[in-house]
């Protein structure tokens, strides 16, 4: 889970279907998709979730559905990413068996203490910084807060919330293996180009 983690939304997709930015992802060498849906009825997110699947299981990367554990074992999905709202990791990981790929999002110190006892595969840093992408969150870490995290957690850190190519770098020095973004590459006017800047960004950083 090292390099750019793509999280999909409907609504963030300025000029090209979901399917087509996806396929661009892969293109550039994404390391993840995580398919984040939260309008959708559960036979259109299961529908979409098979099609993600079928462009991303023969280039080797990972599809996590976001929140829902049901639509993952339906769709035979690699994973789910969930939030300190949504199902328990202990049911998650019961349901979903030991092979597959759980993550978890920290909003605060005390998620990041409790996620330390927990067998997630990585921590979700959210957010990073404010975004309006999504408005419901708590206080930002801020790089000093990622930074923090990552001399405490014995996870890896996918940081997620207003990253893009500027500021990429800064994220990944501040202790971040992975950077997830939405707006950068759905609502770019070329996601091609852009998951590739990202991606460039990263190996450019990381030794
Ligand atoms: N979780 C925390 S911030 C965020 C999510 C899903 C949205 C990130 O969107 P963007 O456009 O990359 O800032
Ligand atoms: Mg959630």
């Amino acid at each position: 889970m090292e390099g750019v983690y793509l999280v999909t939304d409907q609504a963030s997709c300025n000029h090209y279907p979901i399917e087509t930015i996806v396929s661009m992802a892969v293109a550039a060498k994404v390391a993840c998709v995580q398919l984040r849906e939260k309008n959708l009825d559960t036979r259109t997110f299961l529908a979409r979730a098979l099609g993600l699947k079928s462009i991303l299981e023969p280039a080797g990367i990972p599809l996590l559905i976001n929140d829902r554990v049901d639509i993952a074992l339906a769709a035979g999905a690699p994973g789910v990413h969930i939030g300190q709202s949504d199902m328990p990791y202990e049911h998650a990981r019961k349901l979903l068996g030991p092979g597959r790929i759980i993550g978890l999002s920290v909003e605060s110190w005390e998620d990041v203490i409790a996620a330390q006892d927990l067998d997630v595969d990585y921590i979700g840093v959210s957010p990073v910084f404010p975004t309006p992408t999504k408005t419901d969150t708590k206080a930002a870490w801020g790089l000093a807060g990622l930074a923090r995290i990552r001399a405490y957690s014995r996870h890896p850190l996918v940081a997620i919330g207003g990253i893009h190519a500027e500021n990429a770098d800064r994220v990944i020095k501040s202790g971040a293996h992975s950077i997830a973004v939405v707006s950068a590459i759905c609502s770019a006017r070329d996601p091609l180009g852009a998951a590739r800047t990202l991606c460039a960004h990263f190996k450019k950083t990381q030794p």
